[in-house]
């Protein structure tokens, strides 16, 4: 029987349980049982099972965050049609006997340093995350937008096409809006580029070819026990899907500059034995005209949101909640060091 997770293994899984621990601002209750969780790695596993880290990465809105449901076959991590939707490395767990694929979604890469301003704090945190999940993977799923220029692109795979670099697969996704010559266009042109190891052309949001990108990720992952229960789905506690939950309504309802100057913090998360769970929500924004915006006249936007993310927060923990919502204004949160990692940034 095949020993114990190999010291790499072991060292990247800490560094994620530690940099969770910074994205999941979780009570001390919740830490015990992570901790408890996440120390239950077995020492031994069936003859040739895989377990490793698949990084998904990609411009924002390319459907890197649709792609991870597709294939958890449930909705854990947030979508939408703004851009810079998602904006930790969500963690994303898909186990069967043989295997466990874990994937880690990221916020979608931003321009280039060198071309353009430079990015606001929020987005170099953002940044980091991406970076952080591209040193832990196995293999990376390049998640390119078939309906861009491809050479649009080449920038973004440029770090993985060299020589000994991590595996990558370029996944074309959004199909279902092309016709068939420009779709073998675009799978030729980018396998000319040199050091992509496979083109997979994919619709994540119609579950088109998912199984194609799994059997690629799992071919790169090498052998080894599974690194989280089998059960589980993800390694984030679920005070933090409410949260993303409700910052996903936020996005949908509100426009322009809202979504991107709010963030959201679950205040308190109540698991009642007898009743509705109680959730508190704390919503911030940056000045008192966006507060007025979102709260709308005489509450009304608020409750909009409210009634929205409430719905969807049930569906995602299986019971009734009372979900509480207040607005405060944090000043130039984006841009501070400090305020964002007391949001858990
Ligand atoms: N037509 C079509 N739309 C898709 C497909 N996949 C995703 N989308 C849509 O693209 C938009 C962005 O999807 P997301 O999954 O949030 O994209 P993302 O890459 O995670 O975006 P960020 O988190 O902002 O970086 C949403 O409106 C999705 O419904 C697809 O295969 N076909
Ligand atoms: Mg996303």
């Amino acid at each position: 029987m095949p020993g114990d997770l190999s010291t790499g293994a072991r060292q990247k899984k800490r560094r994620l349980d530690r940099s969770a621990d910074l994205v999941v601002a979780a009570p001390p209750e919740v830490q015990e049982i992570l901790e408890d969780v996440t120390t239950q790695v077995p020492d031994d596993y069936p003859e040739g099972h895989r377990a490793g880290y698949v990084a998904i990465i990609g411009k924002p809105n390319a459907g890197k965050s649709t792609l991870l449901n597709g294939i958890l076959g449930q909705k854990l991590s947030i979508v939408t049609a703004k851009a810079q939707t998602t904006r930790h490395r969500i963690i994303g767990l898909h186990s069967e006997d043989s295997f466990q694929i874990i994937f880690l979604d990221t916020p979608g890469i931003l321009r280039e340093a060198s071309t353009a301003e430079p990015l606001n704090m929020l987005d170099q945190r953002m940044m980091q995350n991406v970076r952080q999940a591209t040193k832990d993977a196995d293999a990376v799923l390049a998640i390119v937008d078939a309906n861009d220029r491809p050479e649009a692109a080449l920038p973004l795979l440029q770090p993985y096409l060299r020589k000994g670099s991590v595996p990558l697969a370029v996944v074309l996704n959004k199909v279902d809006l092309l016709t068939s010559l420009k779709l073998r266009q675009l799978v030729e042109y980018f396998e000319e580029q040199p050091g992509i190891d496979k083109v997979i052309p994919i619709s994540a949001l119609k579950g088109k070819n998912l199984k194609d990108v799994e059997e690629w990720a799992l071919s790169h992952l090498p052998e080894g026990p599974a690194l989280y229960p089998k059960d589980s789905v993800s390694e984030h506690p679920e005070r933090f899907f409410v949260g993303e939950i409700v910052r996903e309504k936020i996005f949908q309802l509100y426009r322009e500059e809202i979504p991107y100057c709010t963030t959201v913090q679950v205040l308190d998360y109540k698991e009642r034995a007898v009743g509705k769970n109680l959730v508190q929500v704390a919503l911030f924004v940056e000045h008192e005209s966006q507060k007025g915006i979102v709260v709308g006249r005489g509450g009304s936007a608020l409750k909009a949101m409210a009634t929205a993310a409430r719905a969807d927060i049930e569906a995602f923990v299986g019971r009734p909640i009372y979900l509480e919502i207040v607005v405060k204004v944090k000043e130039k949160w984006r841009k501070s060091e400090e305020s964002l990692t007391s949001l858990g940034y």
